[in-house]
C-alpha cells in the first residue's frame, strides 16, 4: 500500500518573508532556522517562497500547503516536518502574484539563495552584466522580470510608489560580500531604470551579508522512499542535510527579523571574517575532492576522502595553501574548524555527488580557488595542491573522464568551456580568471604542470604523487 501524502497539521504562520530560490539548500537551512525561531521567540514570519524557474518545489509542496521534512542523516538521524513555508509562486507562470507578495507591508525581509549564477555578475567589474538576457529582457519588461534582480528593483519601486516601508535583502549564497554584490548589481540595474528608485534603494535598503553553511545532497527518490517507510508518508520535498549547520548574519535590518539567534545564528558587525574562512577552507576543497574524485572515479565526497590520498591532500592544503590566507573569525581556531571539516566530509550517510559540487565551475572558482592562489602569489609563493585543483576542474570540463566516458558538465559557460582546446584558452576566459592571474608565470606552469600528470599519469597516480611529495 502506497503511504499517505504528508498533511500540514500546525497552522501556517502569517508571511513575513519571501525567500527567492525554494531549493533544496533553502528548504534545509534558512526555513529551518526561522522555524526555530518562530518558535522560539515567535513573530510572523511565515515565508513564501519563489521559484524564478521550474514548477518542481511548488508542484511538490502546494499538495502539503508548504510543509516538508527536513532529515538529519548521520548517527543521530532524525525526521521533523517544517511548517514555515506557507506557499510556494513560480514566478514565471504569474510574475504579478509575485510581486503582490514582495510588495505586502507585512513582508520585511526577502531573502536569496539563487547559486552564484542567479546574480547575473559580470565577472570582470564585479557589477551586473546588462548583457545577460534576463537582464535585457527586465530592462524592457520591469513589470515581468525574470531575473532575481529584476523582481528586487520592481519591489522595491512599488513599495516606494506606495510609500510603504522597504523590505531588507538578505543573500544566502556563497559569494565573498554576498550583501554588497547584491546590493551593486540591483544598484546597476536600478539605475539603469530609474536613478531616482536608485538613490532611495541606496540610501533605505540594507543588504547585510550572510555566512551559510549545511551539506545539503540533492534528495534522490531513495531518500524519499526510505522516508515514507520509517516515518509513513509520502513527501516529494523531504530535505536530507547534515547536523550541523551554521549561520553567521550581519545584523543590519531595516523592520525587523526573526529571533534566528535564538535558533543558533550568530548576529554580527562584519561577516567578512567568517565568509573568507568557509570560502576557502570548506568550498575550496570541497571544489577540489569534486573534480578530482570525479575523475578518480569516486561518486562522493565521503567515498573521495576514504582513500587516504585525497584526505591527505585536503590536509596538505588546509595546513600550507588555504588556513595561511585567512585570517581566523574572532573565537575560531582554524585548525580545528578543518579538522571538523573532514569529519564531516567522511561521514558516509551524507551522499553528496562529486558531480553535484561540480557543478558551475566558472562561478565558484574564483571565490574558492582563484583568491587564494592570488593572495599566495602575492608572497612569492605558488598553492601547487590548488592549482592541481585548477587542473582537475580543466580536465573535467574537457567532458570526457579517464575511461573515455562523456562527463554531464553543467555549467553557464559550458559551451565556451567545450570550445577551448587548451590550458591556454580556459585561462584566457577574462569572466573566470583576472588577467593579471592569467598571466602569471608560476601560476601558468604549475596549472600546466599539474594538467599534464593528470593526463598522462592519471588522476590517483597524480594525487599520490602529490601527497608522497609534501607529506
Ligand atoms: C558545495 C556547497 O555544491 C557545492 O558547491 O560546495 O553547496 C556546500 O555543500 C555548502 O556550501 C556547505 O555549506
Amino acid at each position: 500500500m502506497s503511504a499517505p501524502r504528508l498533511t500540514r497539521t500546525a497552522p501556517a504562520p502569517l508571511v513575513g518573508q519571501v525567500h527567492l530560490g525554494p531549493g533544496a539548500f533553502f528548504r534545509a537551512f534558512n526555513a529551518v532556522y526561522t522555524e526555530d525561531a518562530m518558535a522560539a521567540e515567535g513573530g510572523d514570519w511565515g515565508i513564501v517562497a519563489v521559484s524564478l524557474r521550474s514548477d518542481t518545489a511548488r508542484d511538490q509542496m502546494t499538495p502539503q500547503a508548504g510543509a516538508y521534512t527536513s532529515v538529519t542523516l548521520g548517527t543521530a538521524r532524525a525526521t521533523r516536518v517544517i511548517g514555515a513555508v506557507t506557499q510556494v509562486l513560480v514566478a514565471p507562470e504569474d510574475p504579478e502574484a509575485v510581486l503582490c507578495a514582495m510588495t505586502d507591508p507585512g513582508v520585511r525581509v526577502v531573502s536569496l539563495t539563487i547559486t552564484e549564477k542567479g546574480y547575473c555578475i559580470d565577472a570582470t567589474t564585479g557589477g551586473l552584466n546588462a548583457a545577460h538576457p534576463d537582464i535585457v529582457h527586465d530592462l524592457a519588461n520591469p513589470d515581468t522580470p525574470h531575473s532575481a534582480i529584476g523582481f528586487l528593483v520592481a519591489a522595491l519601486g512599488r513599495r516606494r510608489a506606495s510609500r510603504t516601508a522597504p523590505f531588507t535583502v538578505l543573500s544566502c549564497d556563497n559569494l565573498p560580500s554576498n550583501g554588497g554584490l547584491t546590493r551593486a548589481v540591483v544598484l546597476d540595474f536600478a539605475r539603469a531604470l530609474d536613478p531616482e528608485l536608485a538613490t532611495w534603494i541606496d540610501a533605505q535598503v540594507p543588504f547585510p551579508a550572510t555566512m551559510v553553511d549545511r551539506i545539503t545532497p540533492a534528495t534522490t527518490d531513495d531518500d524519499v522512499a526510505d522516508l515514507a517507510e520509517t516515518a509513513g508518508y509520502f513527501d516529494p520535498a523531504c530535505v536530507v542535510h547534515e547536523a550541523f549547520r551554521q549561520w553567521v548574519i550581519e545584523d543590519d535590518f531595516v523592520d525587523g527579523r526573526p529571533a534566528w539567534e535564538a535558533a543558533g545564528a550568530q548576529l554580527v558587525n562584519s561577516v567578512e571574517a567568517h565568509e573568507l574562512m568557509k570560502l576557502r577552507c570548506l568550498n575550496g576543497t570541497h571544489s577540489t575532492l569534486a573534480y578530482l574524485g570525479y575523475l578518480a572515479g569516486y561518486e562522493t565526497i565521503s567515498d573521495t576522502v576514504a582513500c587516504p590520498d585525497f584526505a591527505r591532500l585536503c590536509e596538505i592544503m588546509w595546513r600550507d595553501e588555504i588556513i595561511p590566507t585567512v585570517p581566523p573569525p574572532e573565537g575560531e581556531d582554524l585548525t580545528v574548524y578543518c579538522t571538523r571539516l573532514m569529519q564531516r566530509y567522511r561521514d558516509p550517510a551524507i551522499r553528496h555527488r562529486t558531480w553535484q559540487i561540480a557543478m558551475d565551475g566558472s562561478q565558484k572558482l574564483p571565490q574558492r580557488l582563484l583568491g587564494t592562489i592570488a593572495d599566495t602569489l602575492a608572497t612569492g609563493r605558488v598553492s601547487h595542491g590548488l592549482c592541481l585543483a585548477v587542473a582537475g576542474w580543466m580536465r573535467y570540463v574537457g567532458g570526457v573522464d579517464e575511461a573515455g566516458q562523456p562527463i554531464d558538465v553543467r555549467d553557464p559557460m559550458a559551451e565556451q568551456l567545450k570550445a577551448a582546446a587548451t590550458v591556454g584558452d580556459l585561462l584566457a576566459l577574462k569572466e573566470i580568471f583576472p588577467p593579471d592571474l592569467a598571466r602569471h608565470g608560476g601560476f601558468r606552469e604549475a596549472v600546466a604542470e599539474a594538467y599534464a600528470a593528470l593526463e598522462r599519469d592519471g588522476t590517483r597516480a597524480t594525487v599520490r604523487a602529490f601527497v608522497q611529495a609534501r607529506g
